[in-house]
Formats: C-alpha cells, structure tokens, sequence
C-alpha cells in the first residue's frame, strides 16, 4: 500500500467456467470497473479483483464433454474470461483462479482455522442437492426442484466436514445490527435479517462425491464445497495467509447478483469469523437482467453477449447504457432497442453532439485556442451555478452506486448546455469587439461545462472521456483529476484544442440492431468454416474493438464443399413487424419447407417472390433474427454502395427444386 492514501478492495464474484460471459456478468464487472476508477479519482489505492470459480461437478462434466482434462478445460476458460474482459477493457487488478495454489493453500488454511477454533465436525449428510448451483438445497425432498433454478435435484448422502454455521446466528445479528451498512440495499439487508432470525443449520462444507475440488489435507478424498472454495478467493487474491502485508483486507465492497446473497451475507462473514479474521466492510446486491422478463441462459437461447455490442456501438456504449437504464440494485429489462435508442440520444446526439459542436466553434472563431471569458451575464453565471451544485450531487450519488442518478444529472447538465448555445447564439453574432468578448464568454462556458462533463463521465466511459480531453487539448490524463478538487472556472485560456473527432456516429436503429443480432448469433452458434461477423465500417465508433474483418484470399475445394447450396422455391413470403429490412419466408428445398430470413423487404414485394426459385445455403446452423427463427440463407448479390440485395435466381432453365449448386 502506498503511505497517506486510504485503500479501497473491490471484488466482483468470480464466475463459473462452464459457461462464457454474457451481459450479467459483463454488468457486474463494469460497476467494479466504474467504482474502482471513481475511487482512483477519489485518491484510493484500489484493488479490483475478479476470477474464475473452477471446481466442482459442472465443470468435470462440461470438461468431460469437451473431451479434456479438467485442468486443461479451466485453463482455457480462464484463458477466455480473462481476453474477453481485457478486450472489453475490463482488466482487474487481480485475476484469481481456484487452481491457482496460492489460493489452494489459502482454503486449507481457512479450514484449519474454523476448526482449530472448534467449528468443524465430522458428520453423515443426506440431502438434496442441486448440481447446476452447487448447493443443497434446504428443506427439500426427494423428487423436488431447485426452487433457485427450476432443474430437479438429486439426493446425496455422504460423510462430510459440516460448519457450525447455527452457532452463528446471534453473532451475525449482532454484526448486522452494529454495522447496517453492511448488506445494501436496505430491503436486501431486511431479507437477510428475517432469514438468519429463523435459524441457521450447520453447513456442510466438503464432497467425497465430488474428485474435481481442493483436497481437505489428510482427510482425502474429501475436497472443499465450492462456496468455501469460491469465497475465499477473494482473501487468496490479496494475499491469502499474509493478507496483513499486502494491507488491503477486509474487503471494502464485494458487488454480487442477488443469486448468491445468502453466500455472501451469512456463510462468508460465518467462516472469517470463525477463523477469527476481519469480515467484510459492504456487501452490495443488485438485481438481474432479464430478456422478455425471464433470466438469462443460455439453456434457454436467451442470452445478451457483450462482445457484438462493444463491436458496433463501442464499450462506452454499453456501460452507459447498463449504469442509466436500471437503477442499481433492482431488475430491469435488456433491451436491444433501448439501447441503440439511448446511443442515438444521449451520446450521438447528446455528449458526441455538445464536443463536437463546441469544438467546431472554437475552431471557427478562434482559431481552435480556448477563448478567455469576458464580463459574464446572469445567464452565464446561472449555468456556472448549475455545473458547481452538478458536481457534488453526482459525486454523493456515484459513492452511493447511484449510477443512474449520477449519469441523469450529467446529462441534464449537457442537456442546458445546449439550451444555453441554443438561446445565446454565437454564430449570430458579428465581428464587433463586444461581439468578440461576447462569443469568448459563451465559448469558454461551453467548453468549461464540457471538461467538467468530461472528468464526471470518466469513471463511465473512460475510452470517450480520454478522446474528449485531447479534443479539448488538456493537458495530462482525465483519469488522474482529482474528483474532490474539481470546481468550475479551472479551465485556462489558450489551450489549443485537439483535432476533431466524431465520438458518436449515428446508426440507423433496425440496421444496428440487426448486426448485433447477426454477431451475436455468430458467436453462439459458430458455423464451422464461419468467417467472424463483421462490423459496420461506416458504423464502428469511438472505442469500438475493430472486429475481424478479413477473408483468406484463397480457400481450398474442400472448404467450398461444406457449403451445401440448394435451388429453393419461395411458398410464402411475409413482413416481420419492427423489423423494416426482413422478410420472413419459407422456401421448399426439395426435401423439407425451410423458414428462412432476408433482409430484402426494402426491395422486393413480398407477394411477387411467391414461386420465384433462388439459390440457398440450407446447411447454415439455424439463426434468430429479430427474435424469428432463421433456418437456411438466401444468396443474393449487393449491389451499389448501399449493398442492394438481388436475388440469385435461375431465368433460363426450369431447374428442378432441391438440385444442388456446384
Ligand atoms: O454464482 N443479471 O458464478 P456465476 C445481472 N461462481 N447479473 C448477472 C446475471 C444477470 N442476468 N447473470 C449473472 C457464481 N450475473 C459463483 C460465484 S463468488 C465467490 C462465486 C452476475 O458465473 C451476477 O453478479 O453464476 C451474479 O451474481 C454472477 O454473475 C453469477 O455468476
């Protein structure tokens, strides 16, 4: 730790390997990634850490299924995670695996403690057990299902180490009650409150059944229960048994679902109290994100994945959006549409709008040197006043994890921004030495609100935020203001400002929306000879990861032949509502009647294609668009700048249905 400046340890949940990240986790990781960056402004040496849940029956399956060991299966997982949330740039300060061994030695070390102290004991568990969550499931009877997930649960009976968590309940009250900061929000704190009142039963804390999980030294083969395993990787990761040199533990935040509360609120601050070690500081729950009003998974082909999104509209993009759209803490709807809609508004129209708008000013005007401020006028103060009280109402209300309510004030701040330009005029105004001094005030008032805008934003949208600050042509790093010096009137004249950027381009809604959707499918249901989906060249703004875009020049003849191409016949053709560029259809292949989509509604009536034959690709993996079922693809050429679809089709020959494209 660095001497005179306060530490903040922020952790995210470390997240099962089975799977790769979708928008929940993506979420979870952003609100550390916001925090920790706020608390940096702030003057705190922050440590973030995030990982990798590795053990268990989930993953010696899925491992199994894939054909690895398990070891190698974690470790390309990890590996996955891990680039994912770099390219996203999300990088943690700390990455723990539950392979790691310093995070082995670290359990096995906590488990000596509790039972040193005289919390562990040997004993016959029957229970039912749900494999998909790891966790018994309480009162539960043969037969029933996870009430958490819905899947069935299966009936163990095993010897095992069980936790004296009952001897717990009065000293976790009792903490509750001295420290009610520490489950937030409040209604989460009252849930937890009223369960732990109801009584605890000891906990069992290690497998026999299980051969994937960290050995219980000298008692093989019993290996640690995932949540004892999983919890205490966030001691390992700053640490472990010499977690007092590093200085970061306990914990100040631990950000989790409302999933895994209970984990987290009454057996984590069990076990550390056990053992006798600091308990956590804060545990804060947020809500889900949901599709459609049901949780996301990929069981059930309703999954949101970050990476298509951060391609198109930019990483910024979609922290913003999953900061502003739900207000931390509670469920809210994941939606397509209302995220293309708040690109457009707030940051196309709204941030991108006010920098480049105020640059171009500057430039024109002043030859693109910050102007100095001349006598102010009542509106110019009234604006001035609003930015200085903006300023502490976001600072309160991002140390909240008020995000929404940091990021509306902001934005309403930007939205008076425009109203003053709006209202003041600046290219009205002529050549004229009071002219002059005129334009300079509304100017430097412009580009002074933007900076402060600038700095407030960082914590959010880091990427854009450090564009915005070479535009303005200040000097050093957005990201090492201090929050708590920050006030209006620091911005000196002179400055030359950067060279402009579009920060923001606008997309057309249904076209952006279909190319994420298209991405998105891509990665979920990757064709085996697939090239990566592409981005939008016209469309891929400021932060966004360029994706892959290139072809091989050459491809080999047994490449072309995975490519079954069939002639088809057009039986129905409709319109899809909110989606203007598609067509639902089906086509006969010869062998089956296909549903397929084109995006050609722009161009062909759907009523003339009924009969018409064209050229189909029937072994592409079956795809939704626009929530519609896509099975098969029609090749047409794109025609124009625009891409023009023209249907491939066969004018001069009665071919027959279903004869294959060679
Ligand atoms: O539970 N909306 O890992 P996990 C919002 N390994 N957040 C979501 C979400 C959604 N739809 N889906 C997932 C585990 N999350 C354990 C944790 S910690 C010691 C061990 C986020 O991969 C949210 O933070 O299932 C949730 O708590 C976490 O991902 C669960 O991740």
């Amino acid at each position: 730790m660095s001497p005179g400046k306060p530490k903040f340890y922020l952790t995210t949940p470390i997240y099962y390997t089975n799977g790769l990240p979708h928008i929940g986790h993506t979420y979870t990781t952003v609100v550390a990634d916001t925090i920790r960056r706020f608390k940096r402004m702030r003057g705190y040496e922050v440590v973030m850490t995030t990982g990798t849940d590795e053990h268990g029956v989930n993953v010696e399956r899925a491992a199994k299924k894939a054909g690895m060991s398990e070891t190698a299966f974690v470790a390309k997982m990890a590996e996955e995670w891990r680039a994912l949330w770099d390219e996203l740039g999300l990088t943690a300060d700390e990455f723990v695996r539950t392979t790691d061994l310093q995070h082995v030695r670290t359990v096995q070390w906590l488990f000596r403690l509790c039972r040193e102290n005289g919390y562990v004991y040997k004993g016959q568990y029957t229970g039912q057990y749900c494999i998909y969550d790891n966790a018994f499931v309480n009162d539960a009877k043969q037969g029933d299902n996870c009430p958490d997930c819905g899947r069935p649960t299966e009936t163990i009976t095993e010897e095992n180490f069980f936790f004296k968590l009952s001897a717990f309940q009065k000293p976790l009250l009792d903490f509750y009650r001295k420290n009610p900061g520490f489950i937030q929000p409040e209604t989460r704190r009252n849930e937890i409150v009223s369960f732990v009142e109801g009584g605890l039963k000891d906990l069992s804390i290690t497998r026999t059944t299980i051969r994937w999980g960290i050995p219980v030294p000298g008692e093989e083969p019993h290996v640690f229960y995932v949540w004892f395993d999983a919890l205490t990787a966030y001691l390992s990761a700053v640490g472990g048994p010499e977690f007092e040199k590093r200085g970061m533990w306990p914990a100040d935040l631990h950000l989790v679902g409302k999933d895994i509360i209970r984990f987290h609120t009454v057996y984590w601050p069990a076990f550390l109290m056990a053992a006798m070690l600091p308990v956590p500081k804060q545990v804060w729950v947020h809500g889900w994100f949901l599709m459609d009003a049901e949780k996301m998974s990929k069981s059930k082909g309703n999954v949101v994945l970050p990476r298509p999104i951060a391609n198109l509209l930019g990483m910024d993009a979609l922290r913003y959006f999953v900061l502003r759209e739900i207000p931390f803490g509670q469920d809210g709807n994941f939606s397509y549409d209302a995220l293309v809609t708040r690109y457009n508004s707030d940051l196309a129209n709204g941030l991108g709008n006010l920098a480049s708008r105020a640059a171009a000013l500057i430039e024109k005007n002043f030859g693109g040197k910050i102007p100095k401020a001349a006598e102010r006028k009542p509106q110019d103060e009234a604006l001035a006043k609003e930015v200085q009280a903006a300023i502490g109402e976001v600072l309160e209300n991002y140390e909240n994890l008020s995000f929404a309510r940091a990021l509306e004030t902001i934005w309403g701040v930007i939205a008076a921004a425009d109203k003053y330009l709006t209202s003041e005029q600046p290219w009205a105004l002529g050549n004229s030495e009071q002219d002059q001094a005129r334009k300079a005030t509304i100017l430097w008032t412009t580009a002074e609100l933007l900076r402060v805008v600038t700095v407030l934003v960082h914590p959010v949208m880091p990427a854009s935020t450090t564009r915005i600050w070479a535009l303005l042509g200040l000097p050093g790093s957005v990201a090492s203001v201090e929050l708590d010096g920050l006030r209006w009137g620091q911005l000196a004249p002179g400055k030359q400002l950067g060279p402009a950027q579009t920060l923001f381009p606008r997309v057309e809604k249904t076209e952006a929306i279909e190319r994420i959707e298209a991405m998105a499918n891509e990665e979920l249901n990757p064709a085996p000879a697939a090239q990566p989906a592409k981005a939008a060249p016209s469309a891929t703004p400021a932060g966004a990861a360029a994706a892959p875009q290139t072809a091989p020049d050459k491809i080999g003849i047994e490449d072309f032949a995975k490519v079954e191409m069939r002639v088809g016949q057009i039986k129905t053709a409709e319109r899809i509502v909110g989606a203007d560029k598609l067509l639902k259809l089906t086509v006969d292949i010869g062998t089956e009647i296909r549903q397929i989509c084109a995006g050609i509604a722009q161009y062909y009536e759907p009523e003339k294609l009924i009969g018409r034959k064209v050229a189909v690709v029937v072994n592409l993996a079956p795809r939704k668009l626009r929530g519609v079922e896509s099975n098969g693809m029609i090749i047409a050429a794109a025609v124009g700048p625009e891409g023009r679809p023209v249907l491939a089709g066969f004018p001069d020959e009665d071919v027959e249905i279903g004869a294959r494209l060679k």
